[in-house]
């Protein structure tokens, strides 16, 4: 086995950059938001981009976060003229050269019972778990889901 050298090795650390993105192995996560109905409020939904840039599917399978009680992926479905939330088993599919967007009606992160006030522009620290990439760290920034600007 060829030794990597330490330049190879920090470069696959999480790099927060200014645009709100990181990445983590041949994975960039783009701007994580939690929409939340009040800054009060004990739920939220946080949405977020992921690209693979790599040759080989992953698969993000948990956020999670002690800002919370509980953080689960879920998708949408729809079931007759109702959307229902379902709990994505297995995780989230992240195919190789593709993005995966989690929006409003979509793929989401369900925070559940949150511990403290959110107002917006304030965010919470979770970390994202990949199958093959691993961990990677990111802040949720807080938006408002009354903001029609934030449609994200
Ligand atoms: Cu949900």
């Amino acid at each position: 086995m060829r030794l990597m050298p330490i330049a190879a090795l920090l470069a696959g650390l999480a790099a927060p950059t200014g645009a709100h993105e990181y990445t983590v192995g041949r994975l960039l996560v783009v701007h994580p938001v939690i929409r939340l109905a009040s800054p009060v409020s004990k739920t939220g939904a946080g949405y977020l981009a992921i690209t693979n840039r790599g040759v080989a599917a992953d698969r993000l399978l948990s956020v999670t976060t002690s800002a919370a009680n509980r953080s689960d992926l879920h998708g949408t479905i729809q079931s007759g003229a109702v959307m229902q939330m379902r709990a994505q088993a297995g995780g989230v599919p992240v195919p190789a050269g593709a993005t995966v967007t989690f929006a409003p009606g979509g793929l989401h992160v369900m925070f559940i019972g949150l511990k403290a006030p959110l107002p917006a522009g304030q965010s919470i620290k979770a970390r994202l778990t990949f199958e093959k990439a691993g961990t990677v760290d990111v802040d949720f920034q807080a938006v408002s889901a009354a903001d029609p600007t934030h449609k994200h």
